[in-house]
């Protein structure tokens, strides 16, 4: 235990360090297709007026041969971001960050999506039109970095009830 704190403190000096630069440059796209990761069907939502937080989803494929470790994702719309997982508990639907990142064992699919696994987006200042697309860039331990043009989706199609934070 303690030692995932110390990683999640290293990690979170080097976002410090990497987030002011991370997007100053466009990353090629062969970068993407060099990694083990693979990622599919990645969007994020609409915020209804007068919010500033919203939730991504995608499904990461690890095609190597090793586990790979989600360790943190990164967004120029957002300068906080969070993995969160859904808990039944009370008969109500609580959410809540995972610490210690995401493992993806070799060959498995680790899917994001509404009511279970979700990325949240903190603090994003402007407007998210549906239909354009924004980057995703999630990091990982020893698998490199994977980044993900993921799509912005109309909140109104699939209302993700009972979001509290
Ligand atoms: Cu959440």
């Amino acid at each position: 235990m303690k030692k995932s704190i110390i990683t999640l403190l290293i990690v979170a000096a080097q976002f410090a360090l990497l987030a002011p630069s991370a997007y100053s440059q466009s990353q090629p796209a062969t970068q993407l297709k060099a990694a083990v990761l693979d990622a599919t069907d990645a969007y994020i939502r609409t915020m209804p007026p007068g919010r500033s937080v919203t939730a991504g989803f995608l499904r990461v494929t690890n095609r190597g041969d090793l586990p790979c470790q989600l360790v943190g994702v990164e967004s120029p719309v957002s300068d906080r971001l969070e993995f969160h997982e859904h808990l039944h508990s009370d008969g109500m639907m609580r959410m809540r960050p995972v610490s210690g990142g995401l493992q993806i064992a070799a060959g498995e699919t680790l899917v994001f999506q509404p009511g279970g696994l979700h990325i949240m987006l903190f603090n994003i200042q402007q407007p998210l039109v549906a239909g354009e697309n924004t980057p995703l860039q999630l990091n990982t331990d020893q698998c490199g970095t994977l980044e993900v043009d993921a799509e912005i989706r109309s909140l109104v199609t699939k209302p993700m009830g009972g979001m509290h934070h």
